[in-house]
């Protein structure tokens, strides 16, 4: 496995995302990951999910200190109180003493951002987690966090995949030392038979998806492709044994736009 390194965090390069994963099946599809040597789960507050991402990691029986853990805490939780309080229910849920990686889900412009990332800090120093840092945070709101929080900000977790084009988010994540965590990464299955990703995989026996997740990759980004399936939890981890060439990465990056975006909501921040 490769490691995205960022701001002294290590985080395993492709992770398994749990967005809309529920019940048994949530549970099982972890155990399965963990088994097939995945060793990067990522949950959230919101996805309903922790318990079974909890059950399915020791389920897997492979040591806590092998797997990276990610949560997110949901935006209604940003007042300090809150976030702690929810933070020690997500680890309740998990049944752990800590995760690796706690993240703040969505910006909340209800609460001040000062506030809130004092809080997160407080979990880091409480050992309640290892890293702390942020998902779905514009340009402007990277430069903002960072200039406010007291310990590094690992990542910043996104939608990222060939069709959205992030060079601007990546640009603020490079100059910070963050990590930008592709969340969709394969466009929810939309790239499954895109004749470029196809074409470049022929040339190395390789799926469009994996060609996908080879891009980011290269790009020192963090993927967490998500799906229920034993066999594309395979295939999404067999990407560490081809390289893809300059000419191939410009024709991939010459398919995004910022109209590819498949992930917004009303609460969602004005995207760069
Ligand atoms: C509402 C969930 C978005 C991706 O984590």
């Amino acid at each position: 496995m490769y490691f995205v390194e960022a701001s002294g965090a290590s985080i395993p390069a492709i992770g398994l995302g749990t967005w809309e994963l529920r019940g048994r099946d949530c549970a099982r599809v972890v155990e399965q990951a963990l088994r097939l040597g995945y060793r990067h789960v990522d949950t959230a507050q919101v996805y309903e999910n922790e318990r079974e991402v909890g059950a399915g990691l020791r389920a897997s029986g492979v040591p806590r200190d092998e797997v990276f853990v990610t949560t997110k805490i949901w935006t209604t939780h940003f007042a300090p109180n809150d976030l702690e309080r929810s933070t020690k229910e997500s680890l309740a849920r998990l049944r752990l003493p800590a995760v690796d990686l706690l993240l703040l889900h969505w910006p909340n412009p209800q609460v001040p951002l000062a506030e809130t990332l004092g809080a997160l800090v407080r979990m880091k120093q409480m050992g309640l987690t290892r890293h702390i840092g942020v998902s779905n945070f514009t340009v402007a709101l990277i430069e903002e966090a960072t200039s406010l929080s007291p310990e590094p900000l690992v990542c910043d977790q996104v939608e990222y995949h060939p069709y959205l084009d992030q060079q601007k988010v990546l640009g603020a994540c490079r100059r910070h030392d963050m990590a930008l965590v592709a969340y969709s990464p394969i466009a929810k299955g939309r790239i499954k038979n895109d004749t470029t990703l196809s074409r470049i995989g022929a040339r190395y026996g390789k799926s469009a998806a994996q060609v996908c997740l080879r891009w980011l990759i290269q790009q020192n980004a963090v993927a967490i492709p998500r799906t229920s399936k034993v066999e594309r939890l395979s295939e999404n981890i067999d990407v560490f044994d081809f390289n893809l060439d300059d000419e191939e990465m410009t024709q991939i990056f010459a398919l995004g736009s910022r109209r590819g975006r498949l992930t917004d909501f009303g609460f969602a921040p004005k995207w760069d």
